[in-house]
C-alpha cells in the first residue's frame, strides 16, 4: 500500500513542490488549498504524470468547524496519515508596529497560529488513533515509526525578529514553540514532529505579502539567488526518509547568501 501525505496550502509555492516531490516517490496525496480550480489542475497532472491517487480537501485552515468536519470525514482508506507538511501559511504587510493593519494581523494570527494548531490537532488525531490501532503503544513501541510525520512550516522569521517583521514573526515564534510543544506531547504515540525554518524563498509569498505590488515584492529578491519552492521540498523530503528512530527535530535553510533573518549578502551582479 502506498504511503500517504497530507499538504496544507498546496496549490502553490513550498506546497506545491512537495506535492510533486512526495508523487514522484510514490506517496498518494490528500491536498488542501482555498482556490478548488488549481487543487483540481495539481490533483489532475499529479495522477497523470505519477499514476498517483489523490483526494482534495478545500479549506479555509482558519474556519475551525471546517477544518475538523473536513478532517474527519477522509474516507477510512486515507485515514492512515504518513506525513503532515502544515504548511498552508502567509504574510501580510510590513509596516511598522504602530502602522500595522488590523486585518492583516487578524488574518495572519488566524491562519498561522490557529488554523496551523486546527490542523495539527485533526490530524495528530488520526495518527495517535492509528498507534493505538496498530498496538504500537501497547508494546512501548515508539520507535516503529508508524504513527506518523508532522512536518511545520516555521521560518527564520520565527528564530530572530526583523524591522517591520513584528506580528509575521509573532506568529512563526508561535509555530516555533507548537513545533517544541508538539514534539513532547506526542512523544509517548511515537510521532515525529520536525519544523522547517526557511529564508527568502521566491513563491507567491511576497506577492501576498504585499497585495499584488509586484515591484515591491521583487525588490524582496535583489541581488539574491534566493531559495526555490523545489529546494525546500527536496529538504523536507529528506527528512521523511531517514530510518524510523531518527527525527530532524527542527531545520533551518538559507540560500548561500542569507545568514538568518537579517544578515544578506547581496550582490548586484546576481
Ligand atoms: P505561497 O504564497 O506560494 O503559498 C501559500 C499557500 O498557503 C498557498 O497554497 C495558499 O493556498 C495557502 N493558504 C494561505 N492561506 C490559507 C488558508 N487560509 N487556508 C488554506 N490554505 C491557505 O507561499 P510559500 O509556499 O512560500 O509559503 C508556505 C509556508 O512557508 C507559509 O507558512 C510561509 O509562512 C512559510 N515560509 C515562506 C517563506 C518564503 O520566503 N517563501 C520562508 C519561510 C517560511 P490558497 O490561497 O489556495 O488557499
Ligand atoms: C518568510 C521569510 O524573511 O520574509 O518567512 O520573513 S521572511
Amino acid at each position: 500500500m502506498s504511503k500517504i501525505v497530507f499538504i496544507t496550502g498546496a496549490t502553490s509555492g513550498f506546497g506545491e513542490a512537495c506535492a510533486y516531490k512526495f508523487a514522484a516517490n510514490g506517496y498518494d496525496l490528500i491536498l488542501n488549498g482555498r482556490r478548488t480550480e488549481r487543487l483540481q489542475e495539481l490533483a489532475d497532472a499529479l495522477e497523470k504524470k505519477y499514476n498517483v491517487a489523490v483526494l482534495q480537501l478545500p479549506f479555509d485552515v482558519r474556519n475551525e468547524k471546517d477544518v475538523f468536519a473536513s478532517i474527519q470525514s477522509i474516507p477510512t482508506d486515507w485515514q492512515a496519515i504518513d506525513v503532515l507538511i502544515n504548511n498552508a501559511g502567509l504574510a501580510l504587510g510590513r509596516d511598522y508596529f504602530e502602522e500595522g493593519d488590523l486585518s492583516d494581523w487578524n488574518t495572519m494570527i488566524d491562519t498561522n497560529v490557529k488554523g496551523f494548531m486546527y490542523v495539527a490537532k485533526a490530524v495528530s488525531q488520526l495518527m495517535v488513533k492509528r498507534h493505538a490501532d496498530t498496538g504500537a503503544a501497547s508494546s512501548g513501541s515508539a520507535s516503529t515509526g508508524s504513527a506518523g510525520h508532522i512536518i511545520n512550516l516555521g521560518s527564520v522569521a520565527g528564530k530572530q525578529v526583523y524591522e517591520k517583521g513584528n506580528v509575521y514573526c509573532a506568529s512563526k515564534f508561535a509555530v516555533d514553540a507548537l513545533n517544541q510543544g508538539m514534539r513532547i506531547d506526542l512523544l509517548r504515540h511515537g510521532i515525529k514532529v520536525t519544523a522547517i525554518n526557511p529564508g527568502a524563498a521566491e513563491t507567491e509569498f511576497s506577492m501576498v505579502r504585499f497585495k499584488g505590488d509586484k515591484a515591491t515584492a521583487k525588490k524582496i529578491y535583489d541581488g539574491l539567488k534566493p531559495l526555490t519552492a523545489e529546494d525546500v521540498a527536496e529538504v523536507i523530503y529528506y527528512c521523511t526518509t531517514l530510518p524510523d528512530h531518527v527525527c530532524i527535530n527542527d531545520l533551518s535553510i538559507t540560500c548561500i547568501q542569507q545568514a538568518d533573518a537579517i544578515y544578506f549578502n547581496r550582490d548586484s551582479t546576481t
